[in-house]
């Protein structure tokens, strides 16, 4: 399923396939939460610009349209026209920030809904069960990610808890992948890494998980308040505790810059919602830095957001135009800035896989990196 292509120092590139098809790593993953990439980004954009793999959201699915509903419309690649791979996040994270009144048990975690206030419960075997309904490729273990900062006792009785989780993820998700009315039989489970800050539960952690024969390896929360050199640091100490022959995740990550740095400390895949979000305020990512469209030093640039961007946005409009339909609230303004956007980070990985197949990985990053400094923000 995995094949390792090459390795330049820490960082690796591989294949990896699906059902739906086969992902060259590394790989940034278009984070679509409910069924659609936010900014009027069709799956029809999608295909234009280089996407590889979508991620959609368990919680948010399940709470709209529910996750019964696309199970009877075939599952989320019919329902959403989409036929490469779909990466499903388990609800852990969502259910953490953001339902309200939740608490957490042996068994799972309570909550209301943040749309109308239901109360909802959701455990290993649910998380899975609406996986399962959905079809997605990859189906995330489901996991608590602790805040940052979090006590040493309570970090420890939290990854505990996943771990036995994960186990009765695995154990539920092969009972769904035998049943008679599963869409997608081959379903995979990607387990998750926690621990914070602390790189000995981190590493015990992943020696654990590590023995559980998963389809690929997360590591979960990171991103979640601790500065870029922790991050960094935990990934330099946990990554080499994890199988060489699978995927792993970053889950959430990031700017341009962090996905550079994590890359060369053995990541393969990413997902954030920085390049549509920042799209949507008006927000462009450049090969030297973000610009802000939205200010007047842009009225009369006749200039495409960046010279040489083979962006749906790039090849027809100036910014000046941009900026004008930003100002005056029009939809299209957000929507060819998020196509530059996601465009912009589908690139770059296709960059970076050369980079490293080719071996000259460090020297790409140095320049990136360097070339990043000329920003406005
Ligand atoms: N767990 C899950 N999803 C996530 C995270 C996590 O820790 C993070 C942390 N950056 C983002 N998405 N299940
Ligand atoms: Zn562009």
């Amino acid at each position: 399923m995995y094949r390792l292509i090459e390795q330049d120092g820490r960082a690796k590139s591989a294949e990896f396939k699906t059902v739906h098809g086969t992902i060259q790593t590394p790989v940034f993953m278009n984070v679509g939460t409910l069924a659609a990439i936010k900014g009027a980004v069709s799956t029809i954009d999608l295909n234009n610009i280089g996407t590889q793999v979508q991620l959609s959201n368990t919680y948010h699915l399940h709470l709209r349209p529910g996750d019964q509903i696309v199970k009877k419309m075939g599952g989320l690649h019919k329902f959403m026209v989409w036929d490469k791979p779909i990466l499903t996040d388990s609800g852990g994270f969502q259910v953490f920030s953001l339902a309200k009144l939740r608490k957490i048990q042996e068994e799972g975690v309570y909550f209301s809904s943040h749309i109308d206030g239901r109360k909802i419960f959701m455990g290993p075997e649910e998380s899975m069960q609406i996986q399962s309904n959905l079809a997605s490729t990859i189906a995330m273990a489901f996991d608590e990610c602790p805040p940052h900062p979090a006590e040493r006792s309570y970090m420890i009785d939290s990854v505990e808890r996943t771990t036995r989780w994960l186990i009765r993820c695995i154990k539920e998700m092969d009972r769904l992948n035998s049943l008679e009315d599963t869409i997608n039989k081959k379903q995979m489970l990607f387990g998750i890494n926690q621990g914070g800050t602390y790189a000995d539960i981190r590493i015990e952690h992943a020696k654990r998980i590590s023995e559980l024969n998963l389809a690929g390896y997360a590591i979960g929360g990171l991103a979640v308040g601790e500065s870029h050199e922790e991050m960094y640091y935990i990934l330099e100490e946990t990554v080499p505790y994890l199988p060489l022959n699978k995927p792993v995740y970053l889950m959430g990550v990031g700017t341009p810059a962090n996905i550079l740095e994590a890359v060369d400390r053995g990541v393969d895949f990413f997902d954030c919602v920085y390049p549509s979000r920042n799209g949507r305020h008006g927000h462009a990512y450049t090969g030297f830095g973000k610009l802000n469209l939205m200010n007047a030093k842009y009225q009369l640039d006749d200039r495409p957001i960046e010279e040489g961007c083979a962006c749906p946005a790039c090849q027809h409009y100036s910014r000046a135009y941009i900026r004008h339909l930003l100002k005056a609230k029009e939809m299209l303004g957000m929507r060819l800035l998020v196509l530059h956007n996601l465009y912009f980070y589908n690139h770059m990985m296709e960059e970076i896989r050369e980079a490293i197949r080719n071996k000259r990985y460090k020297e790409y990053k140095k320049q990136k990196l360097e070339n990043f400094m000329g920003g406005e923000d």
